[in-house]
């Protein structure tokens, strides 16, 4: 027994993995293991033999399970420990330098920077379908059915099946169907802009058929032209990273403002790269006004309690002015050779705080 003990307990001992211990545990303890058969021996044995023999295998026997166990743990905290070792990572290293061939366009670079300045001046963004009725798109804002906005040309219409009478829908030709359905959706007061593509039926030198806006709207109770005017000057100062701005009004005229005024900026084009702030040139950047009180009410809001004004914003022509992008049609080519010249990293998000466009 002493023997037996010897050759299992040094065998556990060498054991490397769970499949050579699991072969000890068969021959050593099991059915027809070593110490099975000795205890079959025990019927031989004269009973006062039997009474020293039988506890004494039964204590082997336990004390080869006990071992068996005790290594079987040691081999898995011994595994464990190596998968430790091994799969180790050092969290703080850097990055692998990246082969970054995606650029942002600079319209959505622009968007970012957009949104990134009205943000800060308490604008939320609001979204809306490209393809909307004729209704949220010129009714709503006081474009009657004879205004030339309206007409064929500039506008495209859906096709309609034969006898398919649901109100027509077109591409919008302006983000205002979006203001409206804000309205509608949030009430009064409001502070949004409404960002993204539009389309006419338009193309030329300065004209693409979708192109893209930033529309902005303020309504409250007690808003006036002098808000606007602080409004789009802090955007300009910021949009540009200037200190200082002028901006002229110049009286105009949309369907859906009362009164409506252009807005320039005073500018140079010293030795042709515009300069914003000084000079004796004027940049046509915007149009504006007061929300017309049946633009109000199209957007089930009571114009008699709130008031408030309104902006649109070509976003190509600014990405254009700022970033010295020569010709409009180039945004929509595709040519990688461009994106890779005038594109922005993925990662270079802009932010007020960390200039913004660096
Ligand atoms: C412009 C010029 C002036 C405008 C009006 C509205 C709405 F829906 F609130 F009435 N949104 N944007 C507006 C006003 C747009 O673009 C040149």
């Amino acid at each position: 027994m002493d023997d037996l003990k010897a050759k299992y307990l040094g065998q556990i001992a060498e054991a490397a993995d769970e499949a050579t211990l699991e072969g000890i545990r068969v021959s050593a303890v099991g059915k027809k293991g070593e110490v099975a058969l000795k205890m079959r021996e025990l019927g031989k044995m004269t009973p006062e033999e039997r009474q020293i023999a039988g506890p004494a295998l039964n204590a082997l026997k336990d004390e080869i399970n006990s071992a068996l166990v005790a290594k079987k743990a040691a081999l898995a905290d011994a595994a464990l420990d190596e998968r430790l070792r091994s799969e180790w990572l050092d969290v703080t290293l850097p990055t692998r330098p990246q082969r970054r061939t995606g650029t942002l366009h600079p319209i959505g670079q622009v968007q970012e920077e957009i949104t990134a300045i009205f943000a800060e001046l308490g604008f939320s963004v609001a979204e809306g379908p490209r393809i909307d009725t004729d209704w949220y798109n010129f009714d709503a804002l006081n474009i009657p059915g004879h205004h030339p906005a309206r007409a064929e040309m500039d506008t495209f219409y859906m096709h309609r099946a034969e006898g398919d009478d649901r109100p027509p829908h077109v591409l919008r030709t302006h983000t205002s169907p979006v203001q409206i359905r804000s309205m509608e959706k949030m009430g009064a007061p409001l502070r949004i802009i409404c960002p993204g593509g539009v389309y006419r039926a338009d193309y030329d030198q300065t004209h693409t058929p979708m192109f893209h806006q930033v529309e902005g709207l303020a309504l409250d109770k007690d808003i006036s032209m002098a808000n606007l005017k602080w409004v789009l000057e802090e955007f300009v100062k910021a949009f540009f990273e200037v200190d200082d701005v002028e901006l002229r009004f110049r009286a105009s005229h949309f369907p859906f403002t009362e009164p409506s005024a252009e807005v320039d900026i005073r500018c140079s084009w010293e030795g042709g790269t515009l300069k914003v702030g000084e000079g004796d040139d004027w940049l046509e950047v915007l149009g504006s006004g007061m929300v017309h009180p049946k633009v109000i009410a199209a957007g089930g809001i009571d114009p008699e309690v709130y008031q408030g004004f309104a902006f649109g914003i070509g976003i190509d022509r600014l990405a254009m002015l700022k970033y010295g992008i020569p010709d409009l049609r180039a945004f929509f080519d595709s040519d990688l050779r461009w994106l890779r010249h005038y594109g922005f990293q993925c990662l270079d998000m802009p932010t007020l705080h960390g200039g913004l466009s660096r």
